[in-house]
């Protein structure tokens, strides 16, 4: 995978401005944070409006006002201090707030990249952020959005021939579709740039999927993009050669077991954790849903063979059950629970034993 071209010095120098830029529009983005708490649609755009007034250069109100207050959305929801309609609601003013921006027809257009989300993933406004800032930086952008099938964003690649395709994935549990996106569109000669938080905060997994290039924010991509676009890709490959673990074929058992697992757990729990047999239908139900997204990361790490893709998201689950009140002691016997189902499966084993050991003493 190719780095950024650029000299150290230049890498400083921007991470500089952006840092400014940041402390610059930090008040924008806390009055922008105001109007999206209180659904004030016509509020947001004035706060938009106004930093803009101030000086403030559009893409800073994109980046440091738009994008930090749809970061604090995801800290405030996992804080269970926003519903999932509040966070709807304030995700919908945001996008309004982004078509709001003046971003002109650039004169002379550097190139042509295609930014797409890889299939199953719904996140299109980090991507879309993306895209904003590459068009005002002089590209010409084909935004794609959310959850594009894989054979359709190839089809677009042969018609359009752009001189790079970003892919964007926020959750890790896309990473084996997002492997498949970056072959399919490396086939077609197209080199592949990816990032989104699915592909860690330094881009480890964008390196052992065999990406063309990765970057952890939109300004770095659009810097190391100005410096030079990735080479074009070498001959085309099979998944299976970038991660030679999955021929024990643990990943592909356990994702395709994924409801027999989640019924088999389901089923387990109460005997384990008779408190669950109270559980309202409600508490069932979301206590499902917690089940299924374990097995997936589960999946999602057997196939990076990276334990923390899954120690990670336990912890996380841990977190979300306890700011909702929901007892999260009833994840160590599901764990135990898939843990005699996967007997047979020394990575599975060794993964769940991590997951359970890493889970805070106190559950
Ligand atoms: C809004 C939101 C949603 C919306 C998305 C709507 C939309 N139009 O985007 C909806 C409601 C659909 C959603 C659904 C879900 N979400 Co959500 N969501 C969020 C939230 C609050 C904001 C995402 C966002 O826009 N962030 C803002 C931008 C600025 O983020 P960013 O990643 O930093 O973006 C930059 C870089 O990543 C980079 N970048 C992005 N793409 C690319 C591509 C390339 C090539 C490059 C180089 C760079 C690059 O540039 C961006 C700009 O600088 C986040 C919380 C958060 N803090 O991010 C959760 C979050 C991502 N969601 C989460 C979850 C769990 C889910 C669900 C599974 C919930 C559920 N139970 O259903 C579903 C999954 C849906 C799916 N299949 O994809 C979790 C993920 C947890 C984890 N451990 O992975 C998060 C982190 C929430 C949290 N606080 O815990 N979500």
């Amino acid at each position: 995978m190719s780095t950024s071209p650029d000299t150290p010095a230049h890498r400083i120098g921007a991470r500089a401005q952006a840092s400014e830029d940041a402390a610059r529009a930090w008040p924008w983005a806390e009055k922008l944070w105001s109007a999206l708490r209180s659904w004030d649609e016509y509020g947001a755009l004035d706060v938009v409006e106004s930093a803009l007034d101030s000086g403030l250069d559009v893409e800073s109100v994109l980046l440091d006002v738009i994008g930090a207050a749809q970061h604090h959305v995801g800290i405030e929801w996992a804080a269970d201090r926003m519903s999932v309609a509040d966070e709807h609601t304030a995700t919908a003013i945001n996008e309004r707030a982004v078509a709001a921006l003046p971003i002109p027809r650039p004169e002379n257009e550097r190139g042509r990249i295609v930014v797409a989300c890889v299939d199953q993933e719904w996140h299109g406004l980090p991507a879309r952020l993306l895209a904003e800032t590459l068009k005002l930086r002089g590209w010409r952008v084909d935004y794609l959005g959310a959850q594009v099938p894989t054979g359709h964003l190839v089809g677009r690649l042969h018609r359009s021939r752009p001189d790079v395709v970003c892919l964007s994935s926020s959750l890790p549990t896309r990473l084996p579709v997002a492997h498949g996106a970056i072959t399919a569109c490396q086939a077609t000669g197209v080199p592949v740039m990816v990032g989104g938080a699915a592909f860690g905060h330094d881009g480890r997994y964008a390196r052992s999927l065999g990406a063309d290039g990765w970057a952890p924010q939109a300004r770095a991509a659009a810097d190391q993009l100005a410096a030079g676009i990735p080479a074009r890709p070498a001959a085309p490959r099979l998944t299976v050669h970038d991660l030679p673990h999955l021929e024990d074929q643990e990943y592909t058992y356990v994702s395709f077991s994924a409801s027999r697992l989640l019924a088999y757990v389901l089923d387990g729990l109460e005997e384990r954790f008779p408190a669950m047999r109270e559980y309202s239908v409600h508490q069932r139900d979301r206590t499902e849903e917690d089940l299924a997204q374990i097995i997936d990361f589960l999946a999602a790490a057997l196939y990076m063979d990276e334990p923390d893709i899954f120690s990670g998201f336990l912890l996380w689950t841990a977190e979300i059950l306890e700011a909702r009140h929901v007892p999260a002691r009833s994840l160590a016997p599901a764990l135990d629970l898939l843990a005699e189902d996967l007997r047979d499966f020394p990575r599975a084993l060794v993964m769940l034993d991590a997951g359970k050991r890493n889970l805070p003493s106190a559950i």
